[in-house]
């Protein structure tokens, strides 16, 4: 795999913006310039071309290859990034053709990645997305070895490498998982502790750029990285945020999802996206120029399909249209039950919070309750769960205020009700 040195220079890029029918995803032309950007690269040019279809050798026509390497020469480039994914082969054979190094769509997000890291579980998650996509190359690349396998003395050096390389691979894998765990088991108390105190969470979610930070930052006068750039945002960070008739709700900001976000990326950041099953709601962020230029159902669906993976696509859910200060007044999509604001102009929020309070009521709510004394393991699973709000001991047993997730309550409280 030729990585890109995850270095802070800017490298001279030519971006190949290749258009293909529907089913074959890539990246949109703002999109790839955009991640060229994070990826702190200088675009010295852009190289567009239509095909029906991929060729299996160099992915693009022979006629393409010549013209875009004289493009190369002329504009002293050293790497191409193209807007798909290439297999391994394909990938080494137009680098050669070319005699720059090309970078493809995967690859580029995570080079965005490892240079955006900055937490110990962010860097380990970068290395595990790579170190996998590596372990799948090297077994591709290397798969006519294994006809070697023989006794002894028959074993090929080929054949010795790849295992050497694999078992390698394979060990750090390991290591990587072991620690992420940690991580995640840590965060998970971490959360089990904001449960305890009692607040409901709301975890924003959307397509990376989508202004997530910034709505973050609004809502709670947090100071985290805003920028213009996909990816800005890597680890989830939580701040406690006021909310009309609710003691208070936490709110989670997260990283950008992307279209075809690779496989490997979200196994890595499961733990980072775990915050999304803490969530009591979520709060779907869409820039609203792409609901205007793609249509609402677009503009989601690719958001949506992420969060099905993730098995997190039955929550409640908050739409959220942003930077409505960019459209002139009469292009402002009014869809019912969307929020449309200005994170950056702090305009809309008053509906939006209580629009949050809402959805959280709903799926919410405060009961008093009577716990029997013979009942002390109720009693002990509303403590564990942060639920009380009050409590006072009575003759007859425990009168509690609860605020609970209505399923719960019904669930665990439904015959010592007394309000
Ligand atoms: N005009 C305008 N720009 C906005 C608004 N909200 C965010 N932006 C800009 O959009 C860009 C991306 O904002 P972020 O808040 O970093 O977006 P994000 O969704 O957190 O992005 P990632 O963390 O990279 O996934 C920044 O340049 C913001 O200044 C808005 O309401 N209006
Ligand atoms: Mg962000």
């Amino acid at each position: 795999m030729a990585l890109i040195q995850p270095t802070e220079q800017s490298l001279c890029v030519a971006l190949l913006y290749v258009t293909l029918p529907d089913q074959y995803q890539g990246a949109s032309s703002a999109e790839l310039t955009g991640l060229a950007e994070a990826a702190h690269c200088q675009v010295s040019t852009v190289y567009t071309l239509k095909q029906k279809r991929p060729y299996a050798k160099l992915f693009i026509g022979k006629g393409h290859v010549e013209a875009l390497k004289q493009v190369c020469l002329e504009h002293t480039v050293t790497h191409v990034l193209i807007n798909h994914d290439l297999s391994a082969s394909c990938q080494k054979h137009l680098s050669e053709a070319l005699c720059v190094e090309v970078i493809d769509r995967t690859e580029l997000i995570l080079h965005i990645f490892a240079l955006h890291a900055r937490s110990f579980a962010g860097k380990l998650q970068v290395e595990l997305a790579q170190l996998t996509r590596l372990s799948t190359r090297l077994i591709r690349g290397w798969t006519h070895l294994e006809r070697q396998k023989g006794g002894i003395g028959l074993r090929g050096p080929g054949e010795t490498q790849l295992e050497t390389d694999r078992r390698l691979i394979t060990r750090r894998i390991k290591t990587i998982r072991k620690k992420l765990d940690a991580v995640r088991s840590q965060r998970q108390q971490t959360s089990h502790a904001g449960r305890q105190s009692r607040y409901p969470t709301a975890v924003l979610v959307g397509y990376t750029n989508s202004g997530k930070s910034t709505l973050f930052n609004a809502l709670t006068a947090a100071n985290v990285l805003c920028a213009g750039y996909p990816f800005a945002t890597l680890d989830p960070v939580t701040r406690r945020m006021e909310v009309p008739g609710l003691e208070g709700v936490l709110l989670i900001d997260t990283v950008g999802f992307i279209r075809g976000l690779p496989p490997a990326i979200i196994e890595a950041f499961h733990a980072t996206l775990d915050a999304v099953h803490e969530a009591d709601v979520l709060i779907h962020v869409v820039d609203v120029a792409e609901v205007i230029n793609r249509g609402h159902d677009a503009a989601c669906a690719d958001v949506k399909e992420v969060l099905t993976q993730l098995e997190a696509d039955h929550l409640p859910t908050v739409m959220v249209y942003n930077k409505k200060d960019l459209m002139c007044g009469s292009d402002v999509v009014s869809e019912v039950d969307v929020c449309c604001v200005s994170a950056l102009q702090c305009d809309g929020l008053d509906r939006l919070k209580d629009t949050i309070g809402q959805r959280i009521s709903e799926a919410y709510c405060q009961r008093v309750v009577l716990i029997p004394f013979d009942q002390a393991q109720l009693r002990a699973l509303c403590y564990e769960h942060g639920w009380i709000l009050s409590a006072q001991e009575t003759d007859t047993g425990w009168l509690l205020t609860i605020q609970a997730p209505r399923a719960d309550l019904l669930a665990h409280l439904n015959p010592y009700f007394i309000d």
